[in-house]
């Protein structure tokens, strides 16, 4: 009995180990298991800092050549506070070429910096491919959030939201005797009027306003503004208007003339169109306490 055994020779696998080495060497094709979450991160043409860390890991094909990459969120420890994470960056590695690209340090330096450094692919500019969204909570008193988004087509980093944009609505205004705060946003070109009357004792406690309705408080450092907004404390990826893209929404703080004193909250919807984002609703709440509205 002939038993037909299928052979394969010494000299075929010999080739196939080799094939295999230069292609592992080459970098070519995705390999996702190479990047672990909470390694160390070091890649060949990239000055990334000393300690820099893998915080998650995605696949997608962000550059638009058809091959998918592997997009990395990184961030370096502080030492002394090990989950804060400074320097935190987005390192794509092109599933074609093997090329690895990241947001210039300028960019991410003293901004993408902070606690639960997260990441989105999502498109927010409508051309198909998935763009990076990534989200760090400052830990600061307003509880707010840095936010930064980019593309990676065609393998360039372009950044489409970044610190300027998460500035929001950009709200200033002043109190008004009588309980009233007149703000201005500076994106929407609007002045509005808020009625606080359902504050006022939280208004009187805080010696901002007389209970007659004077506006009373001692600024340090007076003048015509004593009304701020705060970057986002919240912003997210929403479909706003059903064509298929990625919009965004966000929350605000908006407060004066002291940091702990809310005056309303802010959301808004945006849109990126024509290379920028435009606002395409904003509305304001109040917490009207009817217990205390004396
Ligand atoms: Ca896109
Ligand atoms: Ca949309």
């Amino acid at each position: 009995m002939i038993r037909r055994v299928p052979r394969l020779s010494a000299s075929v696998l010999l080739c196939c180990f080799f094939f295999l080495l230069l292609f592992a060497q080459t970098g070519a094709g995705a390999n996702p298991q190479e990047y672990q979450v909470g390694q160390k991160l070091s890649v060949p043409g990239l000055q990334l800092p000393e300690d820099t860390y893998i915080l998650h890991v995605q696949n997608a094909d962000v550059t638009g050549d058809g091959t998918e990459d592997t997009v990395i969120l990184v961030g370096q420890p502080q030492k002394d506070n090990p989950s804060f994470y400074k320097m935190v960056n987005v390192v794509v590695r092109n599933g074609k070429t093997g090329a690895f690209s990241a947001l210039s340090p300028m960019q991410v330096k003293d901004y993408l910096q902070g606690y639960e450094p997260t990441m989105f692919l999502g498109d927010f500019t409508g051309d198909k491919l998935k763009d990076v969204m990534v989200t760090v909570a400052t830990g600061g008193s307003g509880a707010t959030s840095n936010h930064l988004i980019a593309s990676w087509k065609n393998n360039k980093p372009v950044v489409i939201f970044g610190e300027n944009e998460n500035m929001g609505l950009k709200i200033k205004g002043r109190y008004l005797d009588g309980f009233k705060a007149e703000l201005h946003s500076e994106v929407l070109k609007k002045t509005f009027i808020v009625d606080l009357s359902g504050l006022k004792k939280l208004y009187i406690d805080a010696n901002v306003y007389a209970p007659d309705g004077k506006y009373i408080y001692q600024d340090p450092s007076p003048g015509p503004i004593n009304i701020f907004s705060d970057p986002y404390y919240s912003l997210v990826p929403v479909e706003a208007d059903n064509d298929g893209v990625y919009d965004l929404q966000g929350k605000q703080n908006v407060w004066g003339p002291i940091h702990i004193i809310t005056v309303t909250d802010v959301s808004s919807t945006w849109k990126y169109k024509d290379k920028k984002w435009t606002p395409i609703d904003a509305n304001y709440t109040l917490t009207y306490n009817i217990m205390n509205n004396n």
